[in-house]
C-alpha cells in the first residue's frame, strides 16, 4: 500500500476546489502522523462487517440506497473501524460522526479518502485499494448516522456455550506422553485454527478449529488448560491432558475480541477465566473449566481526559500473582482496572488512570510490575500489582509495541524490560528494579537502533544472551523477512541481521513476514513464523539461539498463515 505525499494531497485538494489551508488543518488536528506500518496494522477486517445493525436514517445526509449502505458498511468495518471506532467516535483515528462530516460535505471528504492525509489517513484511491465509486460511497456513508451493532448479554453468551466433554468425563491425569511444557500453540490466523506443535519433535500434534482470525493463546496456572480466543470472540478451552489435546468447551463472549486470561493467584489456580471484547466494550468473567459466564462488566465511561467514550475496547489482560485480580486494560479510555475475582457478587475494582490507547504488555522479571504500551500516546504505563497503583508513565519512542516485552539483566542498569516500536526504529530499555537500582527504575536507561520501524515483538529468555527483534510490518521486504539479534552483554556492538525467511526456502512470491520470536522451554531455540498470504506456503523457522543459525524448519500444508506462537511453560510462567 502506498501512502500520500503532501504534494498528492495538496493536488487533490486543489483539484477538488477546496481551501488547502483549511483541509490541512483538519488533517493535522488528527492524531499524530501515523507511519505506513502503523496504518496497515490497524486496518485489519473486523468481524462486525457481517453483523445486522440498527440504522437511523439522517435526512440531511446525501441519499444512499439500501444496497449502497450495506456495501459501505462492509467496507467501513473491513478497513476503517480499527482506527475510527465502531461508532465512529474516534479511536487512534479521527471521529467521523455526522456533526463533523455533514459540515465538510461529500466532495471534501472524497479528497481525504482518495488521497489520505499527512496525519496518517491512508490514500485509499491513489493506492488502488478503493475505486472512485467506493470513495464516493464512503464519503456519503460517513455523513449518515453510524449504525450500531447489537449488544451481547450474559444470556447470549450462555446460549452460545458448548461443553463438549463435561468436567467429570475429562482425564484425571495426563494421558499422553508429550512434554507439555515444551508444546507450542501456534495461531493459524486466516484458517481460524491453532496448531499444537510438540516442541521436542517439531511434529504437529493436532490442528484445532477455533474462532475466526484467532488472536492469542494463554495457559491456565497449572498448564493443563489452553485458552484460545478468535477475533470473533469465540473462546476455545483445550485440555492438554487428553490423549490428543483438543477442545473440551467453547463459548462466544461477544462479537469481536482479542484477549483472554486465567486466574493465577494461589488458591485460585485454573478456577476462573476472563475474556475482554472490542465489541461490545466489556469483559466477561467465567468458570475456568466450563467457560460458564458469571459476570459481565462494561468498560463504557470516562477517559483519563474526562471525556465520555462509548466504546473503550478491552486490550491486554494479565492475571496478578499478588492478589486474586485481573489487570484489564481499556484501550481508548486509558483506564487500567484491577478486578478482584474473589467475590463476583460484590465485585471490587481499583481503577488506575494511565494514558490513552492501551494495547499490549507484560510483567517485569519479578512478576510484580506490569508494563503496558499506551501505543498511540508513545508511553509505557507501569502498574504495581502489589499496591494496585501506577508506578510510572514512561515516555518512549513512536508507537511502542512490546508484545509481552523482554526482560534481562543489563550489565550496568540491572534488570530491564524492553520494547521495540511500530512507528520508529528504536529499541528501548526501561529499568525495573526499584530496590537495588532505584536510580534507573521506571526510566528509559538506553535506546538503540533496530532495523527499522514496523516492529511488533521482542523476545529473550533467562537462559539466553540474545535479544531478538522482529520487523514484520516494515515496508522493505529485506527488513520484514529478517530479524535483528543483539548480544545483551554488548548492546553497543549493534545487531546481527539474520535472514530468517531464507531458512524456510519458500518458493512462492509475495510477502513472507517474519513475525514473533518465541523461545522454547530450555531457552536454547527461538521460533519464528514466516507468515505468507493464505494461499501461499508459510513455515515456522526454529533458530539455534547460541549460533543464531537455522536449526529446523517446520512446513506442512496445514500451517496456513502462522503468526503468534505460545510456548506452554514460558506463557504459563510469564517468562519472556
Ligand atoms: Fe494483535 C496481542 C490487538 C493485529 C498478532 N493484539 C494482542 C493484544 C491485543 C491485540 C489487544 C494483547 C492481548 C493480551 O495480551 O491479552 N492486534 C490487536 C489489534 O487490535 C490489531 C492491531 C488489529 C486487529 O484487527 O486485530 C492486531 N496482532 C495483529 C496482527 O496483525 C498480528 C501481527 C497477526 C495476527 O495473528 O493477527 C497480531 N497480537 C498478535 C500476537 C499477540 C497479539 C502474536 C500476542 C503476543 C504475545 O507474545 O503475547
Amino acid at each position: 500500500m502506498k501512502f500520500p505525499k503532501m504534494s498528492a494531497l495538496a493536488q487533490g485538494v486543489l483539484l477538488a476546489g477546496l481551501p488547502l489551508a483549511a483541509s490541512l488543518a483538519w488533517a493535522d488536528a488528527a492524531s499524530k502522523p501515523v507511519t505506513q506500518p502503523e496504518a496497515a496494522y490497524q486496518s485489519a477486517p473486523s468481524p462486525l462487517a457481517g453483523e445486522e445493525m440498527y440504522q437511523n436514517i439522517n435526512p440531511k445526509a446525501p441519499p444512499m440506497t439500501k444496497a449502497e449502505f450495506a456495501r459501505a458498511k462492509q467496507i467501513y468495518f473491513e478497513r476503517c473501524a480499527g482506527c475510527h471506532g465502531v461508532l465512529r467516535k474516534g479511536a487512534t483515528g479521527k471521529p467521523l460522526t455526522p456533526d463533523i462530516t455533514l459540515g465538510k460535505g461529500t466532495e471534501y471528504l472524497k479528497v481525504f479518502i482518495a488521497y489520505g492525509s499527512p496525519a496518517g489517513m491512508p490514500n485509499w484511491q491513489t493506492s488502488g485499494e478503493m475505486s472512485p465509486q467506493d470513495v464516493d460511497l464512503m464519503a456519503r456513508y460517513i455523513q449518515q448516522e453510524p449504525p450500531t451493532p447489537p449488544e451481547y448479554s450474559l444470556a447470549d453468551i450462555e446460549k452460545s456455550r458448548k461443553v463438549l466433554i463435561p468436567v467429570d468425563q475429562r482425564p484425571t491425569r495426563k494421558l499422553n506422553n508429550y512434554n507439555l511444557d515444551n508444546l507450542f500453540s501456534v495461531t493459524l490466523r486466516d484458517a481460524g485454527e491453532v496448531a499444537l506443535i510438540d516442541g521436542d519433535s517439531k511434529q504437529i500434534i493436532n490442528i484445532v478449529k477455533t474462532g475466526y482470525a484467532v488472536h492469542i493463546s494463554r495457559l491456565s496456572s497449572s498448564g493443563r488448560y489452553l485458552y484460545v480466543i478468535g477475533r470473533d470472540a469465540k473462546v476455545n478451552l483445550i485440555d492438554l491432558w487428553m490423549e490428543k489435546p483438543d477442545t473440551v468447551a467453547e463459548v462466544k463472549v461477544g462479537l469481536e475480541a482479542r484477549s483472554v486470561e486465567t486466574s493465577k493467584f494461589k488458591g485460585w489456580e485454573d478456577k476462573i477465566a476472563v475474556a475482554g471484547t472490542y465489541w461490545p466494550p466489556q469483559f466477561v468473567i467465567m468458570d475456568g473449566d466450563t467457560l460458564k459466564p458469571r459476570k459481565i462488566v462494561s468498560t463504557r465511561g470516562m477517559t483519563v481526559d474526562n471525556e465520555y467514550h462509548p466504546e473503550p475496547r478491552v486490550a491486554s489482560i494479565v492475571a496478578s500473582h499478588y492478589k486474586p485480580e485481573f489487570v484489564i486494560n481499556a484501550k481508548e479510555s486509558g483506564k487500567i482496572m484491577m478486578v478482584d475475582y474473589s467475590d463476583l457478587n460484590n465485585l471490587k475494582t481499583t481503577t488506575i488512570d494511565s494514558a490513552k490507547f492501551l494495547h499490549d504488555g507484560g510483567f517485569d522479571s519479578s512478576g510484580r510490575y506490569f508494563l503496558v504500551a499506551a501505543n498511540a500516546s508513545n508511553k509505557i504505563a507501569v502498574v504495581d500489582t502489589k499496591l494496585d497503583k501506577l508506578a510510572a508513565l514512561v515516555d518512549v519512542g513512536k508507537t511502542p509495541h512490546p508484545g509481552r516485552g523482554a526482560n534481562f539483566v543489563h550489565p550496568k542498569y540491572g534488570p530491564v524490560w524492553s520494547t521495540s516500536h511500530l512507528g520508529s526504529d528504536d529499541v528501548t530499555l526501561i529499568g525495573t528494579d526499584p530496590v537495588k537500582h532505584p536510580q534507573y527504575a521506571w526510566k528509559v536507561v538506553a535506546t538503540f537502533k533496530g532495523q527499522g520501524g514496523g516492529s511488533l515483538f521482542i523476545k529473550t529468555h533467562p537462559k539466553s544472551k540474545n535479544l531478538w527483534v522482529d520487523t514484520p510490518l516494515n515496508p522493505d521486504a529485506k527488513v520484514s523477512q529478517s530479524a535483528a539479534v543483539y548480544d545483551i552483554n554488548n548492546l553497543d556492538k549493534g545487531a546481527q541481521i539474520v535472514d530468517v525467511a531464507a531458512c524456510a526456502k519458500l518458493t512462492d512470491d509475495g510477502a513472507k513476514r517474519v513475525v514473533q520470536p518465541e523461545f522454547n522451554k530450555a531457552g536454547d531455540e527461538v521460533w519464528f513464523s514466516v507468515w505468507s498470504a493464505k494461499n501461499k506456503e508459510s513455515a515456522i523457522v526454529v533458530m539455534d539461539d547460541k549460533t543464531r543459525s537455522c536449526k529446523a524448519v517446520i512446513k506442512d500444508k496445514r500451517l496456513i498463515t502462522p503468526t503468534g506462537k505460545f510456548n506452554v511453560f514460558n506463557t504459563q510462567h510469564d517468562i519472556y
